[in-house]
């Protein structure tokens, strides 16, 4: 719970959008699997703790981070689906292979969700050692995965109240 609180205290959590009749789909990158396991826990843990229904949360799997963009394209193409949230790590290696995917992913979805006008999560961590990512991925510095879910039910909130 305090690790839960801490990832999402940068939110307000008052008047967040009834997302009980909302549909996420959830992509996670299988690279780093320890760490993006527990962003997908945090991530799907928080949306039902705001409401979403676990029927209505669907998870698909990537090979690595680069193949999120691609991954939640599918996802954010499908009309039953509201959200999609993109789980990855990247972590800094020896050359500069991280940045290409890091930037290409970030360009990538941000392009996913100004084509299909729906919310798009960008919850990749890129830290420069796995220790950092634990420490980001239930550990000392909270779960991205909760600030990703918590971004999507926002945005929706948004939407809903510009539409
Ligand atoms: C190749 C690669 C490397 C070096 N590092 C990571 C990483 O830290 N995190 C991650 O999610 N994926 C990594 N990948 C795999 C790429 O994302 C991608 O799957 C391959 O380049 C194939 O397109």
């Amino acid at each position: 719970m305090a690790t839960e609180l801490k990832s999402l205290s940068v939110f307000s959590t008052e008047n967040l959008p009834d997302i009980s009749k909302r549909r996420f789909a959830i992509v996670v990158a299988e690279w780093n699997a320890d760490v993006t396991e527990a962003l997908f826990e945090g991530a799907y843990q928080t949306l039902l703790q705001y409401g979403a229904v676990a029927d209505n949360i669907v998870r698909g799997n990537v090979p690595g981070s680069f193949e999120l963009s691609l991954g939640a394209s599918w996802f954010a193409q499908r009309d039953d689906i509201d959200a999609v949230i993109a789980l990855g790590c990247v972590i800094q290696g020896e050359t500069k292979h991280n940045d290409y995917i890091n930037h290409a992913v970030a360009q990538g979805l941000t392009n996913v969700g100004l084509q299909t006008g729906k919310p798009v999560i960008f919850g990749v961590l890129t830290p420069n050692t796995q220790q950092q990512a634990l420490e980001r991925a239930g550990g000392i510095h909270g779960n991205k995965g909760d600030e990703a879910a918590m971004t999507a039910i926002k945005m929706l909130g948004l939407q809903q109240q510009v539409y």
